[in-house]
């Protein structure tokens, strides 16, 4: 298979940052020193980050990366959602764990980690991806607590975190997909307190380039050619470009970038009714007869 040495080599750096990151996980750490960890980890053994380590607390389900400057620190009792992305010559890995910080995993933690391993005990080839969405509706809402409806896995390619085909977190009918031996999907069940839907709220702290557009702005411009060098069509945080230009400069340019559609902004999902959330994620590549579990 294409790319396979790759793909495992990813994996390999992610859950070996995995393991690392266990150590930063206490009351008084800033979410910004955790980011800066996992991504440096990350090209110290060999990769590249596939998108900025996410690192969303409570009621945020994902896509919160700190900025410089940020100033947030994991207090006890906090829901920390880890969610990193490694990629090797474009072959990624995305995987994620959730901490409860200072405290011991809970139900609803292990509802989603359940929900997990149930999963991946269900792929193989020819099986229709809402079979995947129903055993982690099942094994979820069996523990009384809620699946996220509008969040989902994803089917992966090379360069593409998000190639198309979503692996849904709960059962629809129309969901007839059928896997393939060598596709690879990441699955990610988020578990929730609250009514079990996200809702998108600022800030936006992370962007990807999805195609590319005339700019009139000469600061847009070389931001966008920035981008496109270094990102390569895989996301990007806010913070890697604070020190490539002045905050006002940055903040003009990814606003027109994002107006003319050359960027995607991906602001906070926060759950709707403020409720806790939990999230477990693995990549899987699809056997025959089972699972290749790559993270
Ligand atoms: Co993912």
């Amino acid at each position: 298979m294409e790319g396979i040495d790759e793909l495992i080599k990813a994996g390999e750096i992610a859950r070996q940052v995995k393991e690392e990151v266990v150590e930063l996980i206490k009351p008084g750490v800033k979410l910004y020193d955790i980011a800066e960890f996992v991504e440096r980890r990350i090209v110290e053994l060999g990769g590249k980050p596939a998108f900025p380590c996410n690192l969303s607390l409570n009621e945020n389900a994902a896509h919160y990366t700190p900025y410089k400057g940020d100033e947030t620190v994991l207090n006890e009792g906090d829901y920390l959602k880890v969610d990193l992305g490694v990629h090797v010559d474009g072959y990624i890995a995305d995987t994620a764990l959730t901490f409860r910080v200072g405290l011991e995993e809970d139900e609803l933690m292990e509802a989603s980690r359940e929900a997990l391993e149930n999963a991946i005990a269900t792929v193989r080839a020819g099986v229709q991806i809402k079979e995947i969405g129903r055993v982690i509706e099942d094994t979820i809402r069996g523990k009384g607590f809620n699946p996220i409806v509008n969040l989902s896995g994803h089917k992966i390619e090379r360069y593409k975190l998000h190639a198309g085909i979503s692996i849904p977190n709960v059962y629809r009918a129309a969901d007839n997909y059928e896997l393939k031996e060598g596709d690879v999907i990441a699955i990610e069940p988020f578990a929730t307190t609250g009514a079990g839907q996200v809702i998108e709220v600022p800030p936006t702290l992370i962007f990807m380039h999805v195609k590319d557009r005339p700019v009139r702005n000469a600061h847009a411009r070389r931001l966008l050619m920035h981008i496109k060098h270094h990102y390569n069509g895989l996301p990007f945080a806010y913070r890697w470009l604070q020190d490539f230009m002045p905050e006002m400069q940055l903040k003009f340019a990814l606003a027109q970038l994002e107006k003319t559609g050359a960027i995607y902004g991906y602001p906070v999902l926060r759950e709707i009714r403020g409720g806790m959330v939990s999230q477990f994620e693995h990549t899987v590549i699809v056997e025959k007869d089972g699972a290749f579990v790559t993270t």
